[in-house]
């Protein structure tokens, strides 16, 4: 490859901090005392929804939820948020380091995942504390830098043990091990050396890590997620100038390369493992929202298109609809990207075999304030190519309240809005007509300042996140009493973790992390979503 491995720390990440327990630790039994869970809110179930007056319909609405047996749910992370253990076992640097390290300010007091929550060595005590409250499935990312340190080229047997043993400890401990290949953490050899995502040549290295993955564990793990949020991450291009190798395409046209990659690689990497694996459940995950007109005018409604075409459509058409890309998207896009081929939208057709989505929030939409053709021709305009507003507001005339109760402020686009969630999941079903139906792959909340909390039990009685979840799960039982195929759910997150950009002072763990002596709590909110199936979940 032309430089070492360490070399690649060394240039462009610099020194790492190092935990002080740095090898496998052993699990110990969880004491019962933390098992117990929190005293019950008496008054916190106010039935909604178009059908259920609080009188008359709350009983009948109620006999008819329910989780059928085949539900599966559980609890989610991603590596470099949890894992920790950055240069060990040889693990090859990613952007991340370089964003975390390099970047000042690119995250909060230039917080780095160097040691993070060490899942990395305390996976084992992580595993039989979900098992011990009762999660049968953890769903957690493996770091292709790990696998193959340079992201193509040698691979790393160490790397590949170690997830071994993750996943063996999960299914030893009865928790069904669910995979994500990629979650952000690309290595940095591969933007350095095309680009990262904005280049097709990614494709062939993505998918030659996920047959690795596939072939090694193919028979213990069998749902998998491909990629992680191509929205999120694709709008991370461009990447910070000065640190990474720049490519001279226009910083508004980066996301749809990225984004064209990121379907290529997803739409092979499904075939592949649907080859190696024929009864597993593969796909990716979307993210974004249910989008609600802000007014009834008829540029709000075209807006809020707009934003459903550049939101999930722009991943959900290709993969569900036929293989191609909304309309609104290919008419911009058409000016700069190749056309998808007749071979590559055949393979990108019916290539998820669920619709994965990671609904945290809903939001208001409304055409920008010169209009949308006026934003359209100025490509310099801030909302440009979408042409969409957002607001988390309900206009003037209706008093301006939010949708919901506002998260922590260093999560400013996420407020609770758990009433749209029914009408979200309808909106799925009936635009994408998922086969194998929807999974809630991620929902969570950052409860609003509880990085200022000094008192673990104040910490513990997280409400706010306890009462997202306990409406959360009632808008799903509310969906699939109507006829909405949900399959799924998977809550953000296990543990306090690297919240990105907000480093630490984040919080969207349903256990809180002592980040000085790493030991984990149960926060109230994870009792409320295990008490969901204690109750709905058929026996
Ligand atoms: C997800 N939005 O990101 C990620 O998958 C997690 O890694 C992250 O920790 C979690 O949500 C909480 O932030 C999102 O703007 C980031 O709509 C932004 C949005 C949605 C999800």
């Amino acid at each position: 490859m032309g430089i070492t491995v360490d070399d690649l720390w060394n240039l462009y990440v610099g020194p790492v901090e190092v935990a002080k327990v740095n090898t496998t630790v052993q699990a110990t039994p969880v004491p019962s005392a933390d098992l117990i869970p929190p005293p019950p809110h008496y008054y916190g179930s106010l039935y909604k929804g178009h059908e259920s007056s609080y009188e008359s319909e709350l009983y009948k609405t109620n006999v008819n939820w329910s989780f059928p047996r085949t539900f599966w749910w559980g609890v989610a992370s991603a590596a470099y948020q949890v894992e920790g253990a950055a240069k060990d076992e040889g693990r090859g640097p990613t952007i991340w380091d370089v964003l975390t390290h390099r970047v000042t300010g690119f995250t909060v007091a230039n917080q780095t995942g160097d040691i993070a929550d060490n899942q990395y060595y305390l996976y084992k005590q992580d595993i039989a504390r979900i098992a011990a409250i009762g999660t049968p499935a953890y769903s957690f990312s493996i770091a292709w830098s790990r696998i193959f340190p340079y992201g193509r080229g040698p691979v790393n047997e160490q790397a590949l043990a170690h997830y071994e043993d993750l996943i063996d400890t999960c299914i030893e401990y009865g928790v069904e091990p669910i995979v994500t290949l990629y979650h952000w953490d690309l290595p940095l050899y591969l933007q350095n050396t095309y680009g990262g995502w904005l280049s097709e040549e990614i494709v062939d290295d993505f998918v030659e890590y996920a047959r690795v993955v596939f072939r090694r564990f193919g028979s213990k793990v069998s749902k998998w997620a491909t990629l992680n949020e191509p929205s999120v991450f694709c709008n991370t291009y461009p990447l910070p100038a000065g640190y990474f190798k720049a490519t001279g395409i226009p910083a508004k046209q980066q996301p749809f390369y990225c984004g064209q990659s990121v379907l290529l690689a997803h739409a092979r990497t499904y075939r592949l493992g649907k080859q190696l694996m024929p009864n597993s459940t593969i796909f990716f995950k979307n993210n974004g929202g249910y989008k609600i007109p802000l007014t009834n005018s008829t540029a709000d409604s075209l807006a809020t298109q707009r934003a459903w075409d550049f939101g999930e459509g722009l991943w959900a058409n290709p993969t569900f609809l036929g293989g191609d890309y909304p309309a609104s998207v290919k008419n911009y896009t058409s000016t700069f990207l190749r056309p998808l081929t007749a071979a590559e939208r055949g393979m990108l057709d019916g290539s998820s075999d669920i619709f994965a989505h990671d609904a945290y929030t809903s939001q208001f939409t409304s055409a920008p304030d010169v209009g949308i053709a006026a934003c359209l021709a100025n490509t310099s305009h801030p909302l440009f190519p979408t042409c969409a507003n957002t607001t988390y507001q309900y206009p003037a005339s209706l008093g301006g309240w939010d949708i919901g109760p506002a998260a922590d402020p260093g999560s400013p686009w996420l407020h609770k809005a758990t009433d749209w969630v029914p009408r979200f999941l309808h909106y799925v079903q009936d635009t994408w007509k998922p086969v194998g139906g929807i999974a809630v792959t991620e929902f969570g909340f950052g409860e609003p300042f509880e990085q200022l909390k000094t008192v673990l039990g104040d910490i513990r009685s997280d409400y706010g996140r306890t009462m997202y979840y306990h409406d959360y799960m009632e808008a799903i039982l509310q969906a699939m009493s109507e006829g909405v195929d949900v399959v799924g759910t998977l809550a953000w997150s296990i543990v306090d973790n690297l919240e990105w950009a907000q480093g630490y002072t984040v919080k969207f763990g349903m256990q809180y992390v002592n980040l000085t002596t790493q030991e984990r709590s149960f926060k109230a909110s994870y009792f409320e979503y295990v008490r969901a199936f204690q109750v709905y979940q058929r026996k």
